[in-house]
């Protein structure tokens, strides 16, 4: 009988349920159910629709019934940073508010007044975001005390959706990393930092690592979906599983996993807490099997996914792609790293403004403004692999882009062209292959990262860009 593992897969903009089984040797992937992300305004906050997405969650797993596959185990994962806070009955305080909500501005100041930036990073080996949780934290201390004092529970996003579905509390360990209130050496919560912020210790979940098993469905869930299944942590940090679908084997690549978010970095055994790895505002995201992620948030697609949006969301990525390589000469750039990229009203007015503030010709069509952001992504991905190759006194010959963003022909050509190095394309699906894998891991289907990486790279078909 097939055995078939389950990934619910949600990012920032799509989430989608896919199946995953292994045949012949090779990984086979199917989607049963996609459906649409995103923040919305409530109250003026950014939020994300929880409610809605859990229901969305069930109706996949109602396909998976109809269709026969009933999976052996499933795991959710999910972007970072995100959380929310429950009291007592396990009622959610607040509004589910999301990270580009405007809630955090100056809250860097605020959390600085008890620890200094290199203090923290010290610690936690977490580059600077000012929506990592150890800021949102402060910014709902300041804003809504009595949600703090009334807080029993923390539960970031992926978490919170296993504890829907399975009634148990946990928190997961790469997820958990994002905010920036583990620990890099011990691995564990940073309770002396979490006194000293003044966060309640009592609300943070012991932390699991990737390849745990959370629980079993709820009475509720069981009855609504019409079966019983094995929930099973991967990891749950959407980047953390991308990059464990990595199709390659030796350590001479960067990989950038591209989706909203751009992270662009390499493996390691050990975290970089070191002041000039602070400076160079590089993170140590906890990884599966205790690696650590050395990369860096590059803004990435946000930008190209809120241009098409203002365009009615008329055409497709490919389209732009396209429209951009048209407008190739067109020659102004922006910092794909600035904050007033984050959240902007609107992104088109925020790149022409950029260009207008800094003296470059402005981008009016937009094939013109694709192409401002293509190459200004590609510039920056150049930056970033030489400040890698520096901290880490070696050279690196080629990149994997995995994710939805592996797709974007036109920028890997860039990319090639300003790193100077093959770019290999694919796979498309990293984030749920890798949650695949975690659960395939704990099955013992695959004996080790080595054997799973090199099926996905025997399963997956992969573009090569020459430099
Ligand atoms: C990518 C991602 C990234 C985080 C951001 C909030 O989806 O998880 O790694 O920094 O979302």
């Amino acid at each position: 009988m097939t055995k078939y593992y389950l990934a619910v897969d949600i990012g920032a903009s799509s989430g989608r349920l896919i199946l995953g089984h292994l045949e012949n040797g090779k990984m086979e992937l199917e989607e049963v159910h996609r459906f649409e992300n995103g923040m919305v305004k409530k109250d003026g906050e950014l939020c994300w629709e929880f409610d809605r997405l859990f229901q969305e969650i069930k109706n996949g797993l109602k396909k998976c019934k109809e269709i026969g596959k009933i999976p052996v185990s499933m795991g959710v994962d999910t972007w970072g940073v995100d959380f929310v806070l429950m009291d007592k009955d396990d009622k959610v305080l607040g509004n589910t508010v999301g990270y580009r909500d405007h809630r955090n501005e100056g809250m860097d100041e605020e959390v600085y007044k008890t620890i200094s930036l290199e203090d923290l990073y010290a610690r936690t080996g977490i580059q600077k975001a000012i929506f990592n949780t150890v800021y949102q934290l402060m910014a709902v201390k300041t804003k809504h005390p009595e949600y703090l004092e009334q807080a029993e529970t923390m539960l970031h996003v992926p978490d919170y959706f296993h504890y829907l579905l399975t009634g148990k509390k946990t928190c997961e360990y790469t997820e958990a990393t994002t905010g920036q209130l583990v620990n890099a050496e011990t691995k564990d919560w940073d309770y002396e930092l979490i006194d000293k912020l003044g966060y309640p210790r009592k609300m943070f979940q012991k932390l699991i690592m990737p390849g745990t098993s959370v629980g079993h469905f709820t009475e509720e869930v069981k009855a609504e979906v019409g079966f019983d299944v094995e929930v099973v942590a991967p990891a749950t940090h959407d980047t953390g599983s991308a990059v464990l679908a990595v199709p390659a084997n030796d350590d001479d690549f960067i990989y950038i996993s591209s989706g909203t978010w751009s992270l662009m970095g390499i493996e390691r055994e050990k975290a970089d807490c070191s002041k000039k790895s602070c400076e160079m505002n590089f993170t140590n995201e906890g990884g599966y099997a205790g690696r650590f992620r050395y990369l860096k948030n590059i803004m990435g697609l946000w930008m190209i996914q809120s241009v098409r949006h203002e365009y009615d969301d008329k055409y497709g990525f490919a389209e732009i792609c396209q429209m951009a390589e048209e407008a190739k000469d067109f020659p102004s750039r922006v910092d794909a790293n600035d904050e007033c990229f984050l959240s902007p009203e609107s992104m088109i007015e925020e790149v022409k403004d950029y260009c207008r503030r800094t003296g470059q010709k402005v981008p009016e069509t937009l094939g013109e403004i694709a192409t401002v952001i293509y190459t200004s992504l590609a510039e920056c991905y150049a930056k970033t692999a030489k400040e890698l190759e520096e901290m880490t006194e070696r050279t690196f010959s080629r990149i994997h882009v995995v994710g939805g963003g592996s797709n974007a022909g036109y920028l890997n050509e860039l990319t090639a062209r300003a790193t100077g190095k093959e770019v290999h394309a694919g796979p498309g699906e990293a984030t749920a292959i890798g949650n695949i894998t975690a659960q395939m891991l704990k099955a013992e289907e695959f004996k080790s990262i080595e054997e799973a990486r090199t099926t996905i790279h025997e399963s997956f078909g992969i573009k090569v860009y020459q430099a």
